[in-house]
């Protein structure tokens, strides 16, 4: 699965996913695996994880107030 995250804002979000750990892609090919990501101010990034663990999972800003403030969502899918 592939996740593209883009940050509209001009504030630096660490953004987590739960119940995996996935693969940061980069201009140069495959990043470093992770399960935190900063996504920086205006920027994108794409983030692929293998879809081996069904369930519901947040994902969400770890910045606490941001993700109370409305970042956190499920990604969620079945086997
Ligand atoms: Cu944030």
């Amino acid at each position: 699965m592939r996740l593209r995250m883009r940050n509209k804002s001009a504030m630096f979000h660490p953004m987590h996913l739960h119940g995996h750990a996935f693969q940061v892609r980069t201009q140069a090919g495959r990043g470093p695996r992770k399960d935190t990501v900063t996504v920086l101010p205006g920027r994108s990034l794409e983030v692929d994880f293998d879809a081996d663990n069904p369930g519901q999972w947040l994902t969400h800003c770890h910045n606490v107030y941001h993700g109370e403030a409305g970042m956190m969502t499920i990604v969620s899918y079945v086997e």
